[in-house]
């Protein structure tokens, strides 16, 4: 039988599709790199405008990779930012999930996915290195003995944990279900709730402090520096807090090369620049900001030693390496560092008003960058991005199928991520005390009685009784209040807001 010409030229776009399949490199799943660091502003990176600080290695992922311009923590603190994105849940559904103390149990539940445990169904071998900051242990927690449940519990195969932050005791670090370097005849004990030991307080003995707190941060000395919270004992297993870079950089470093013949999955969370800021005397004076200059110098050095070793791996180019912050910045958070006088012309912010803690664009709006030489063309993308969508975008890269009810606030937006789509979210929850609705160019803030300002921390919290609704495209700085001019936008936008808080979810919600 001959065949017809329509089925010759069905044959042939075949065979022309299958070639042109062939020549595609083969869809391996991509090991990823989650680097988070801590109260990083959108103008902290040389890559994002700054100037008193450069930051060549984060620029190297710039400049190889696609730079976000409107990517957002989920909240505008540290431990709801971290909630939402392990969970693909928003943390303001869950009560409980505010800045956690040092001593508070584990906030997430070992029963629900995690980017971790989603990582673990498609094989990915998965460390946790640095701040933790959601709870350890299930209440009353004994740090001489098993410390458990934790990340080990939700998804993580290894993990060497500073538990909370460096401000907060306990001051010790902790490998996998145990205190590192703990010792018996020393045993630590923690306390948020009173006084315990009899060693003179941080509010009591400044002349001991090589570093003055300015509020808060006036309990345990460690290290010559007081902190939020009491402890007792564990005198070897104290951090230096000059190393901490160093020691959590080495573990980063030796997870990717121990795991480089399987897929992995790195959460590499630093310290800095929360403070304390404690650079390592090789980046004391690299900017002429002080300490919080030169803790940007440090972290951007710490990158580059991830960087590095891809590289020397060979492992560069099917590695997804994300740079993003969990909240907008602050100067002075506590401690008295030099940050506020010496900050000269440098804006944390960049353009945007508010910072940590705050309800306007600084409090979540921090720089992302996303860099997969396989996948992403280098470019600048004005997507609207948030980090509450890393369980289903990373599940999609990676090729992970979540259930419905899994990760509801998680949307997959891998073209975004990839550069792909300049549009990203078609809105977005900001989180701050209270709750924002990104629509369109709109933004709705929530009322919320209280200060306007956080005195102490000089940051604008963009809290107010009165309603207010900012047009971004035209008033990015968020200063012309439209809500009594435009009453139905006002409203609309109130009414989204609640739509979506009260359907529990963000996925199918805004069909
Ligand atoms: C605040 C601390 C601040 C910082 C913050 C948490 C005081 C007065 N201030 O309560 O220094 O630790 O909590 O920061 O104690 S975060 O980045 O982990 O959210
Ligand atoms: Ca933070």
């Amino acid at each position: 039988m001959r065949s017809s010409p329509v089925t010759l030229l069905v044959v042939a776009a075949s065979l022309i599709a299958l070639r042109v399949t062939a020549q595609e490199p083969p869809a391996s799943p991509p090991n990823v790199v989650w680097i988070y660091a801590d109260d990083v502003g959108y103008g902290d990176l040389s890559c994002y405008g700054a100037t008193a600080v450069t930051t060549p290695n984060l620029d190297r992922i710039a400049k190889e990779g696609v730079r976000f311009l409107d990517a957002h923590s989920s909240s505008a603190t540290c431990t709801p930012s971290r909630y939402s994105l392990m969970t693909g849940e928003y943390a303001f559904r869950r009560p409980g999930t505010a800045v956690l103390p040092g001593d508070a149990r584990l906030i997430l539940d070992p029963a629900k996915p995690t980017l971790a445990s989603l990582l673990g169904r498609a094989g990915y071998v998965r460390g946790m290195i640095g701040k933790w900051h959601l709870g350890l242990g299930n209440g009353n927690l004994d740090w001489n003995t098993t410390i458990a449940p934790g990340p080990l519990e939700v998804g993580f195969d290894e993990c060497w944990l500073v538990p909370a932050t460096g401000d907060r005791v306990p001051c010790v670090y902790v490998d996998g279900h145990m205190v590192a370097g703990l010792d018996a005849n020393d045993p630590i004990r923690v306390s948020y709730q009173q006084r315990i030991g009899d060693a003179p307080s941080g509010k009591e003995r400044p002349d001991l402090l090589r570093m003055l707190w300015d509020h808060g941060h006036d309990m345990s000395i460690v290290n010559g520096i007081s902190r939020i919270g009491w402890m007792t004992g564990g005198s070897k297993a104290l951090w230096k807090d000059e190393d901490m870079a160093d020691v959590l950089t080495a573990r980063a470093v030796d997870f990717v090369t121990r795991a480089k013949k399987h897929r992995f999955f790195l959460f590499f969370a630093t310290h800095d620049i929360h403070v304390p800021r404690t650079p390592h005397p090789r980046f004391v004076g690299k900017t002429a900001m002080g300490p919080r200059g030169d803790s940007i110098a440090q972290l951007d050095w710490q990158v580059g030693e991830v960087l590095r070793t891809l590289d020397e791996l060979q492992l560069a180019n099917n590695t997804i390496v994300m740079f993003t912050s969990d909240n907008g910045p602050v100067v002075n958070d506590g401690y008295r560092d030099d940050a506020v006088a010496k900050l000269g012309e440098h804006k944390p912010a960049g353009p945007w008003r508010g910072g940590k803690y705050s309800a306007f664009e600084a409090g979540t709006r921090v720089p992302f960058l996303v860099r997969w030489p396989l996948r992403c063309k280098p470019r600048t993308s004005n997507a609207l991005v948030s980090q509450v969508d890393a369980c289903a975008t990373v599940a999609s890269l990676c090729g992970i199928e979540l259930a419905d009810d899994e990760c509801v606030d998680s949307l997959d937006q891998h073209r975004a991520w990839l550069g792909e789509d300049d549009v990203g979210r078609d809105h977005l929850i900001e989180h701050s005390g209270t709750l924002s609705l990104r629509l369109g160019s709109a933004k709705w803030i929530s009322p919320k009685q209280g200060p306007r300002v956080a005195k102490q921390v000089a940051i604008e919290l963009g809290h107010d009784e009165e309603p207010q609704l900012y047009d971004l495209k035209t008033d990015p700085g968020e200063t012309d209040n439209l809500a009594s001019r435009q009453p139905e936008r006002a409203a609309s936008l109130a009414a989204e807001l609640r739509r979506i808080v009260d359907a529990g979810r963000t996925r199918d919600a805004r069909k």
